[in-house]
């Protein structure tokens, strides 16, 4: 069913105003704000694309004074040039009708300066949304993902969307959630890593966005238990090739945001690279410990993005390339004291899959399905895996991970 009556003068919205200048137009929208002066009502109207200033005289301003805010209504009128700071041009009503009256009393005032408590905003986030600041946050997050598609299906990947409910742990056995597939125990992906190695086999370059699931109990500004992912896998690729695309992508992002409006900085330069050694040498950590989040902000503090090479490889996962006896051809990418992205070469080697699994204490008879691959030519192949929420936080500004998703899943909560 359409809105647009027969008779209905043209339907516009609030970045069309000033082409209908001096027309008699048609806009749907709610009512921000409402300001009433002397026998003038005026009301701000928002609609998803910006704001303006609606005027209403005499009986109209009554009508229009005691609507309540957010209702959603269908005003008509002339569109003139404004004075007002929200928009250059505002519309003189004739006529408005409320299509959807909103409560009186609502969780949270997008109008309001002041901002409501992030559960709060979390909470109503529909409502939430219409503050013109967060909406940009989830517009931003929609266009990187495009710019992030378009790199990659345009660098020779292939977009890939494998299981999220599997088998076998791909990242170690901890922080699984379990899911009853029938009677029998199975569990949420913590990533698309077995399938994606096992996918260049065939297909060379591969990459998927998806969500993942971790069950940490940790409540920390960084962490949910439902993260989105960027992941890539290439075959014939080392530690170095893969951590050149992802510095290549980040910067394309940079780049594309900017010419598309965003203020975000201008990256310059190449992204430092230091060694795990390194990293120990300068904040005093021995070797073989973790980096932790007080070392890694202590180290990070005066720098942006960089990379931190060739980790222990204890501290790494079973399918990472050893570098000699005791280090891993691994990365992780950071900004400042965030890690983003973790990577390296992975080993295709049958033999040696198995004898890092047993190392790993992880039973080789529990990967079977994954293994039998390696028998099949399995290509020399690296990757990494990007955590866009994290990449999100460094692009907005923001320092809690759950301001840059839209229902963001922590052990505290699961609503809304
Ligand atoms: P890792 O476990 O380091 O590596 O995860 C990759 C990136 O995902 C993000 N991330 C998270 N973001 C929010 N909440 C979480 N709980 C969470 N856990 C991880 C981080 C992290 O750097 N398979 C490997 C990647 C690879 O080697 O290709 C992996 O999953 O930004």
């Amino acid at each position: 069913m359409s809105l647009k009556k027969e008779s209905s003068p043209k339907r516009v919205q609030s970045p069309e105003l000033g082409e209908n200048e001096g027309k008699y137009v048609e806009l749907h929208g709610w009512v921000h704000d409402i300001r009433i002066l002397g026998k003038l009502t005026f009301l701000i109207i928002g609609d998803p694309y910006g704001y303006y200033q609606a005027v209403l005289k005499g009986e109209l301003a009554k009508k229009g004074s005691s609507i309540p805010r957010q209702s959603y209504v269908i005003l008509r009128g002339n569109v003139v040039k404004s004075v007002s700071k929200i928009n250059p041009y505002e519309v003189q009503v004739n006529y408005i009708e409320i299509v959807n009256e909103a409560d009186t009393v609502l969780p949270l005032d997008p109008a309001s300066k002041v901002q409501s408590e992030l559960m709060t905003r979390i909470n109503n986030r529909p409502l939430d949304l219409r503050d013109s600041e967060e909406r940009k946050i989830f517009l931003m997050r929609a266009d990187v993902l495009h710019i992030i598609r378009d790199f990659l299906t345009q660098n020779g990947f292939v977009e890939v969307d494998t299981p999220k409910i599997i088998a076998t742990a791909s990242e170690g056995g901890a922080e699984l959630f379990k899911v009853d597939y029938f009677g029998k125990p199975a569990y949420l992906a913590q990533s698309p890593q077995l399938y994606k190695e096992e996918l260049v086999l065939a297909l060379g370059k591969v990459f998927e966005i998806a969500h993942y699931f971790r069950a940490e109990k940790s409540n920390t500004v960084k962490h949910l238990n439902e993260f989105t992912s960027v992941d890539i896998e290439s075959a014939m690729m080392g530690k170095f090739d893969v951590m050149k695309i992802l510095e290549e992508l980040i910067k394309h992002i940079y780049s594309s945001l900017k010419a598309k409006g965003y203020q975000v900085n201008e990256l310059k330069g190449n992204f430092p690279i230091y060694t795990y050694e390194q990293v120990c040498d300068s904040t005093g950590v021995n070797f073989g410990e973790d980096l932790s989040s007080e070392v890694l902000n202590e180290f990070g503090k005066d720098k942006e993005f960089y990379f931190i090479i060739d980790w222990p490889l204890s501290l790494k996962p079973f399918y990472t390339m050893p570098k000699g006896e005791k280090l891993s051809e691994s990365f992780d990418l950071m900004y400042k004291g965030l890690e983003l992205a973790s990577g390296g070469q992975r080993i295709h080697k049958y033999d040696l899959l198995v004898e890092r699994l047993k190392a790993n204490n992880l039973n080789p008879e529990s990967f079977a399905e994954h293994l039998k691959v390696y028998r099949w030519g399995m290509p020399v192949h690296s990757g990494w895996g990007l955590g866009f929420d994290r990449l999100m936080m460094v692009l907005t500004g923001r320092n809690n991970i759950r301001e840059v998703v839209l229902y963001p899943r922590d052990s505290r909560h699961l609503a809304p």
